[in-house]
């Protein structure tokens, strides 16, 4: 399954389109403008001339059988194109030569990096655009990770440039000229290397050379022989039938078999394949058979949804983009709201990021989706769908809070006959991490299943902040005692305890309101910009300098969405017309004007009774409620955070938290994303985990360090970066590659980008080790906190700094630590270790560059 995705207007569908007349499966080229195209059948989008819906259509090439997802552009429908992603093997990543790359365009190459899919990248509106190919190479590769190899080069001088990017492709290339069909899908796949075609979807122009570069390199994930499936949309045809899209991820599903999964609310189901549909846009023809790697549709099914894994499938998709904005629904005929929240209840099943949901207190229908245009396609849905008019208010935009420093929460559950208690440790997570649950308590103190039921409780619940009653988010939420009774206790008490738990935390939790955020581009004639700027000023927005063209000045930035609303209706009055915005959402920070929403909302957590902070005690034989404030006097386990005096999280928990190795490689991966080596090879979006071969696939150690920290502490560097910095920087890179190649070691270098202005910090990989720059406001020693406390306790993990911040931090978790000196003397003892093996065998090149590396330690 290849998607082809980019920003709004870039010619997906009309490159979509070209691709499906030229290789054969349409007799007439369909054009988005002439409202004919295959892909953009919705009417909705014939008339606004935009994708809304994904959609999927097979084509058949002489080698390869490949289905193409066209996906939308437009930033309120990313959470449709984003979950389409779970089901890829390959991006399309469109790139409109006349734009370039545009911050929606960085949104989605996260994104694909997120879900490690391999991108393959086709420049198109080169009709029209006065850029050059090299110019659009650059600007792309300061975004990806991989090389991007301009593949509309003759043969050598294509050959020349892979052999660049891989000793397997350097070495075919010198024995032969040419790299192999297979070294060239493989650098593909493994995401080391990009290929990039220019030309023009409209006028057919480089299409037929990439449906041949699709035909040779792509190659599908091998997949287990038990049935699994990955749910990714759920829909519904012209007649009113439910239809589920499932991607199979392993084995086969022939009709009038059973699919087994678990549903919504943890039920155990099966339900039957009546029969299965492939589509081709909005046609279909039916099928007998699916086996894995084909896309299909199932009609009739009626408790699935996005995002669901069926059969023997393991892992499972949570989609990250939120929405951000809040509607009221109204309904001017003065329909029974209630009744119609019934109605309308399916469309959040067909887009499981559309929140509709039932305000009880005010009795009515309120929706979170991501902006206005989405608010219009949906009025018009409805009316379409349910023959309902409908107007959507004024949105307004929803608020998160979080914790600023560590606390513990604590909640008692213990009228007659009941008991428990649950102690958690709240830890403020960096921004953009959502809620993570973990346990430090052991099995001796706390059954384990009693462990699971608090996990889980604490993960089911969205749970409200004290301050608006907001959902929380960035926290660390550690179980770290609990205590079940005997008899007493029954799984709901538990649930009792967790929630109370959270809440009575967060009652004495510093919290922090925070608004999210967009991510502008604005591009108007250079003499508005002095009014754009100043009005970003007032929005509490902050911009980079602006670049000007000449004709026009593009001017970029970020500001809160509550002000950045309705701006685009402004902009255009302004400019006469004249100006662009596109906005993309950049998650959250804390609030510019708290103060005002937090009394606006006139929240007042001490009353909200179905959120207590308060726990119930057992009293000559009654239960009895104790405040919050008042509770932990009587709480039968002792605190989990020994010196309360300092509430900070400079205390520590007194058991370290341990996590496995799948759960530190995931860490790595959403950090870093997938190493460029070659014992790795990429996974298929939901094929088996990374895979390893030999040797690698034993624990390996990795090993974290202060890069700066470590320079100034080896007179080598040190005297190397009193002449240049860079050149000690990339000596050390060196230094670590070549001991991570030798030791197999994994190696992630960090230096600080603390005090570069507008620095967003970078994340690259050379030579196979990691190497991390902080963002602006983040020092190292932040940094390499948050990761290893994230990682947990793990013998596995080691970290590199000075002594200061050894002793310092010492306690605070079980992760190995060793002196910038002290790794030192480690990396000249493998240098040594390293000469004996060179001494042993002959010196080929490639020892005798580590070799070099390791003598300049000396
Ligand atoms: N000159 C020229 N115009 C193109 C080319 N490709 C697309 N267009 C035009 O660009 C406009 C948008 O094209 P679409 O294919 O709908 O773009 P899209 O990326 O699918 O847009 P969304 O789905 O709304 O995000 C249409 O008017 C196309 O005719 C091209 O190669 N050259
Ligand atoms: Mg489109």
């Amino acid at each position: 399954m290849i998607g082809i995705v980019a920003h709004v207007d870039a010619g997906k569908t009309t490159l979509a389109d070209a691709m499906l007349y030229l290789s054969g499966k349409t007799r007439e080229l369909g054009s988005v403008d002439r409202r004919s195209s295959h892909f953009d059948t919705h009417i909705l989008e014939r008339k606004r001339g935009i994708t809304v819906f994904s959609k999927q259509a097979e084509i058949a090439l002489p080698h390869t059988a490949l289905t193409i997802l066209d996906t939308p552009g437009h930033s309120d429908f990313v959470g449709e194109t984003e979950r389409a992603l779970s089901v890829l093997d390959y991006a399309l990543l469109v790139i409109s030569g006349t734009d370039g790359v545009q911050a929606h365009t960085q949104t989605i190459i996260r994104l694909l990096r997120e879900h490690q899919i391999p991108i393959i990248l086709f420049v198109t509106k080169m009709d029209i655009s006065h850029r050059e190919p090299r110019e659009l190479i650059d600007e792309l590769g300061a975004e990806l990770n991989g090389e991007i190899v301009d593949f509309t080069q003759p043969q050598e001088v294509l050959a020349d440039s892979l052999a660049l990017c891989s000793e397997e492709a350097m070495e075919e290339t010198l024995e032969s000229g040419t790299v192999s069909e297979e070294t060239i899908a493989d650098l593909i796949r493994t995401g080391t290397v990009h290929p990039c075609l220019f030309g023009s979807g409209l006028h057919l122009d480089g299409v037929e050379r990439l449906l041949e570069l699709l035909d040779c390199y792509t190659r599908m994930p091998e997949y287990g022989d038990a049935f699994a499936g990955r749910v990714f949309k759920i829909s519904r045809d012209p007649k009113g039938m439910r239809l589920t899209h499932m991607k199979v991820t392993g084995g086969k599903l022939a009709v009038k078999e059973r699919i087994r999964f678990t549903d919504r609310d943890g039920t155990e189901k099966e339900e039957k394949a009546d029969s299965i549909r492939i589509y081709t846009g909005d046609r279909f023809e039916t099928a007998e058979l699916v086996r894995a790697g084909e896309i299909c549709v199932i009609p009739g099914l009626t408790d699935t949804y996005a995002g669901l894994m069926v059969g023997d499938a393991a892992d499972s998709f949570t989609a990250e983009m939120e929405s951000v904005m809040d509607y009221r629904i109204l309904f001017p005929n003065g329909e029974d709201p209630q009744q119609m929240f019934r109605m309308l209840f399916v469309l959040s099943e067909e887009d499981p990021q559309l929140r509709l949901y039932w305000d009880e207190v005010k009795k009515e229908i309120r929706i979170r989706i991501m902006g206005k245009i989405q608010a219009e396609i949906l009025r018009e849905l409805i009316l379409e769908r349910f023959g309902v008019e409908t107007e959507f208010s004024e949105g307004s935009v929803m608020y998160r809070e979080t914790i600023r420093k560590r606390v513990e929460g604590m909640g008692h559950f213990e009228p007659l006959r009941h008991y428990a208690e649950v102690h958690l440790i709240l830890d403020p997570l960096p921004p953009g991490s959502g809620i993570v649950v973990r346990s430090a308590c052991s099995e001796d103190e706390l059954d384990r299943n009693w462990q699971r039921l608090i996990l889980t409780h604490l993960r089911e619940k969205q749970h409200l902040g004290v301050l608006t009653g907001s959902p929380v988010t960035d926290i660390c939420i550690t179980l770290g005692a609990g205590r079940a009774h005997l008899k007493h206790t029954e799984g709901g008490d538990f649930r009792e305890a967790t929630y109370r738990a959270v809440r009575q935390g967060l009652m004495k939790a510093e919290n922090v309101l925070l608004e999210p955020y967009y991510r502008f581009s604005i591009r108007v004639p250079p003499d508005s910009v002095g009014r754009v700027m100043s009005d970003i000023r007032a929005m509490h927005g902050e911009f980079e300098s602006p670049e000007n063209s000449g004709t026009y000045v593009l001017l970029e930035g970020s500001a809160p969405v509550s002000e950045l609303n309705g701006y685009t209706d402004e902009l255009l009055s302004f400019t006469r017309g004249k100006g662009r915005i596109q906005l993309v959402p950049e998650g959250y920070r804390p609030c510019h004007n708290a103060q005002l929403v937090i009394e606006k909302a006139d929240y007042h957590a001490d009353r909200d009774l179905e959120n207590t902070a308060d726990s119930v005690f057992c009293s000559h034989g009654s239960g009895v409620t104790v405040p919050w404030d008042k509770a932990e006097g009587y709480m039968h386990l002792p605190s989990c955070i020994p010196d309360r005096g300092t509430p900070s999280s400079e205390s520590s928990i007194r058991r370290p938290v341990s996590i496995d190795e799948k759960e530190l490689e995931e860490i790595m991966l959403r950090e870093f994303g997938p190493i460029r080596r070659r014992e790795y090879s990429l996974p298929a979006v939901n094929a088996a985990p990374v895979k390893r071969s030999g040797h690698a696939a034993a624990k390996k150690e990795r090993i974290v360090v202060d890069g700066y920290n470590v320079i100034f502490a080896w007179r080598s560097l040190k005297e190397l970066a009193a002449d240049n910095l860079d050149l000690a920087r990339a000596e050390l890179e060196e230094i670590l590659a070549n001991y991570a190649s030798f030791t197999g070691k994994e190696l992630v270098l960090v230096f600080d980008g603390f005090r570069t202005p507008g620095n967003p910090g970078s994340r690259t990989q050379e030579h196979g080790i990691r190497v991390a720059y902080t963002k602006e406001g983040e020092t190292a020693d932040a940094y390499i906190e948050r990761l290893v406390s994230e990682m947990g306790s793990n013998r596995e993990v080691r970290v590199v700094t000075g002594d200061n911040m050894i002793r310092l931090t010492a306690l605070r978790s079980g992760v190995l630590r060793t002196s910038s000196k002290e790794f030192e003397q480690e990396v000249k003892e493998e240098a040594r270790r390293l000469e004996e093996v060179i001494g042993q065998t002959n010196r080929s090149p490639h020892m005798t560059k580590l070799k070099d590396g390791k003598n300049r330690t000396d």
